[in-house]
């Protein structure tokens, strides 16, 4: 835990921290901009619940009136869920203002990974991460949670990254900033609502245990930066490959025509996959995050073993 005058650490994070016990911090631009009210703050709600099952203290990151908050009560996260695009999304060069200005933002897994690193939290489930747009090469176009976690310790439990993104290009990006990108159990990179993709992880791991000797390995070492945990999406609930390959292409046609750009892309495809495609989208998102928060909870229980 470092010293910072806007960071609010609720009492039972505090208490974890104290005592050295596993916590699991989350994610807020998941519940304000990744799915619809109210079945986001009814998942957010969900996911703390599972990570106490599982054995961990969670502590869902936002920003509330200017204050860094590592842990909400029900009524920020309802304010949160209600609120929806009316948050700022706040990714890292968003911050000072949100903070100067007393603000509320919702943190992306970039600024997540800050809160929690400035807090001691190493451990962060989310859906999915952010990554390299399709067609980055005209406009430039990388999500700053790559630079994050090139930069910051904490491991990040995901399932994969959506099609949306280059996946390919994702995993040379990563590979580039030295990123490991570790496969749960499985070798290629998930694809969120896929269990595969064409693409290798750098390394299968099949237990909690194992990922979290190579957390401990990777900063007991005093090498710097995040680690990709890569889980993919419950057979039960996976998607059928065409059915969303479709929606994303239509998605993606959509944004061109309209002329969408910047911050404004990644709410866009999504919430456009999402009503392309039904309600099953959704189903499989929240079976997704309850899954990773699970995963979470047993890497951070291993990762507190002394
Ligand atoms: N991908 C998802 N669901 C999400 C996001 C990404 O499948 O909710 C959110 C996360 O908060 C992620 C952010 O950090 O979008 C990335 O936005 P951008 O591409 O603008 O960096
Ligand atoms: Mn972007």
């Amino acid at each position: 835990m470092i010293d910072n005058t806007f960071l609010d650490i609720h009492p039972d994070v505090k208490a974890a921290l104290v005592a050295g016990r596993p916590i699991v911090a989350l994610e807020s631009t998941i519940i304000s901009h990744g799915m619809p009210y109210p079945d986001n703050v009814a998942t957010a709600l969900e996911v703390e619940k599972t990570v106490r099952e599982h054995g961990a203290t969670p502590a869902t990151i936002a920003i509330i009136g200017g204050r860094l908050k590592v842990g909400l009560t029900e009524e920020e996260i309802e304010h949160l869920g209600k609120t929806g695009l009316g948050i700022i999304k706040t990714s890292r060069r968003d911050l000072p203002v949100i903070l100067a200005r007393k603000m509320d933002g919702a943190t992306t897994v970039a600024t997540t990974m800050i809160i929690a690193a400035m807090a001691g939290v190493k451990v962060f489930a989310t859906g999915g991460i952010g990554g390299v747009h399709r067609g980055a090469e005209t406009t430039f176009d990388i999500s700053a949670d790559l630079q994050e976690l090139a930069k910051t310790d904490v491991a990040v439990v995901c399932a994969g990254c959506k099609s949306i993104l280059d996946i390919g290009l994702t995993l040379e990006y990563l590979e580039t900033q030295g990123v490991p990108v570790l496969g749960y159990g499985v070798k290629t990179m998930p694809a969120f609502y896929t269990r595969e993709s064409d693409f290798q992880t750098d390394h299968q791991i099949d237990t909690p245990e194992g990922l979290a000797a190579v957390m401990k390995a990777k900063w007991e070492s005093h090498l710097r930066g995040g680690i990709v945990i890569a889980n993919p999406i419950p057979k039960q609930h996976s998607m059928a490959k065409d059915v969303i390959d479709q929606a994303i292409e239509q998605a993606l046609k959509e944004l061109d025509e309209q002329g969408i750009k910047g911050k404004e892309s990644t709410p866009f495809l999504l919430s456009r996959v999402k009503e392309l495609t039904g309600g099953d989208s959704l189903k499989s998102n929240i079976a997704l995050v309850m899954n990773n928060a699970r995963l979470a909870s047993a890497i951070a229980v291993e990762y507190s073993k002394k």
